[in-house]
């Protein structure tokens, strides 16, 4: 394939933004190649400048859950733009995404808006202290939450230990009160708590950023009991697994309600938006109504509120979670059948989310995803794009599905795995 305009659009990024890319993962540097620039997308597929198409497995990280460039979408989203894009006032769109989520969600009885998944699981941290009055968050090694200080942290040594900072600028100060646990570990959970003072536990309840991994037998269960016996506040991010693995994120497909839980990406529909949700008798301790402050110039926006709100009316009224478990079911059959074959890859499917894995078993923690054979996956990636076929370019990363990728999609995708892995 020819990236002549890529290489010269990334050359001319680089001059003016760091790295070239307004967030690190989309500068490919894990696989070793430079970036592909998109044009333009339309269902499940992107085109780059170059004139070469891509069948999509990034769907920009989540939100493009109906294929790019809805047509409906764009109609709701351009009409509602010539009123004006943005008021810094209360409009009603907001509240009409706010009850849609709340009946689709009950446990959600009330939102509040921001711009991105890092704003909401920081708004629900805070909230989380705040309300509980205590200092500790417990998150996983491995999960990701967005690049705010509290939880830009690593495992330090050991099991449950304090985290330490994860990138320079975050100051041993803003760590010292986060913990780290292995997921899947609910004993180190349970000694965490133990330890008193924990405002909350926040989990990626199926974790998406460690490749996808699934909560064992028991685990969020586990979560859900030690949470209430030491009254600290249990928060699932489903920013990555709302609307995307069932119908109701983790609380449907596990039966396990969170005292709070973070969204984001597909209720955006592809424009910026987060939110955090629960009870009104948590969520009200939020300024103004509570002493807990957040806030946000374009929390709320009207254009992103109506691009989330028309994906999430198209998203119930076309059925798409049962399309993309039809599809992540016929997936999930063909990549068994190939890694029964191939014993040095294995896989981890759940609703419209994947990873293969370059390693014989499926991990269940990060010390695992982190033993996989890296240099394989980089090979498997560069393979796979001039095949035409675009991955998220980390093996750390989950691979999205949408309700336009079709059972001819993924034989593409597993056709093109078995001859990588019969040649490589
Ligand atoms: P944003 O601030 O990127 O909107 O959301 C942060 C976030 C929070 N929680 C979970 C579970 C997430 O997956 C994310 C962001 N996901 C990554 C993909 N691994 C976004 C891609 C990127 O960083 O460019």
């Amino acid at each position: 394939m020819d990236h002549t305009k890529s290489r010269q659009a990334f050359d001319a990024a680089k001059k003016s933004i760091p790295g070239g890319v307004n967030s690190p993962v989309r500068a490919f540097r894990a696989v070793g190649s430079e970036p592909v620039f998109i044009a333009s997308a339309k269902d499940q597929f992107v085109e780059d400048v170059d004139g070469n198409r891509y069948l999509d497995f990034i769907c920009t990280w989540g939100p493009a859950i109906l294929g790019h460039a809805n047509p409906e979408v764009l109609d709701a989203v351009r009409r509602r733009m010539e009123k004006g894009i943005s008021f810094g006032m209360p409009t009603e769109i907001e509240t009409r995404l706010a009850e849609k989520m709340h009946s689709m969600l009950p446990y959600v009885e009330k939102v509040r808006f921001v711009s991105s998944g890092t704003e909401a699981t920081m708004t629900a941290i805070r909230l989380a202290r705040g309300y509980t009055g205590k200092e500790k968050i417990i998150k996983f090694n491995g999960c990701y939450h967005g690049h705010h200080d509290s939880l830009l942290v690593k495992a330090g040594s050991g099991g449950a230990t304090l985290g330490v900072p994860d990138s320079p600028g975050v100051t041993p100060g803003t760590t010292k009160s986060t913990v780290i646990c292995e997921y899947n570990n609910a004993d180190e959970v349970r000694d965490a708590l133990e330890g008193g003072n924990v405002a909350a536990v926040i989990v990626e309840p199926v974790a998406g950023n460690m490749g996808v991994i699934k909560p064992g037998d028991g685990f969020l269960q586990a979560l859900r009991e030690l949470t209430e016996r030491h009254e600290a506040l249990l928060i699932f991010d489903e920013v990555m697994t709302g609307f995307r693995i069932h119908r109701q994120g983790a609380y449907g497909l596990y039966g396990v309600t969170p005292d709070l839980a973070t969204f984001g990406k597909v209720i955006g529909g592809g424009m910026p938006v987060g939110a955090v949700g629960g009870s009104a008798a948590v969520m009200d301790w939020l300024a103004p109504v509570g002493p807990v402050y957040q806030a946000g110039t374009l929390s709320g926006n009207p254009a992103a509120m109506e691009c989330g709100l028309k994906t999430l009316e198209i998203y119930e009224r076309e059925n798409v979670p049962d399309h993309i478990q039809a599809v992540s079911g016929h997936l999930a059959n063909g990549l068994a059948d190939i890694c029964s074959r191939h014993n040095t890859v294995s896989f981890s499917v759940q609703g419209g989310m994947f990873t293969v894995f370059f390693t014989g078993t499926a991990p269940s923690n990060f010390p695992e995803v982190a033993a996989c054979d890296m240099e394989r996956f980089r090979c498997f990636f560069q393979y796979m794009l001039e095949k035409g076929i675009l991955l998220p370019p980390s093996q750390y990363e989950a691979n999205f599905i949408s309700f336009k990728h079709t059972k001819q999609d993924i034989d593409h995708y597993l056709n093109a795995l078995e001859t990588f892995l019969s040649a490589n």
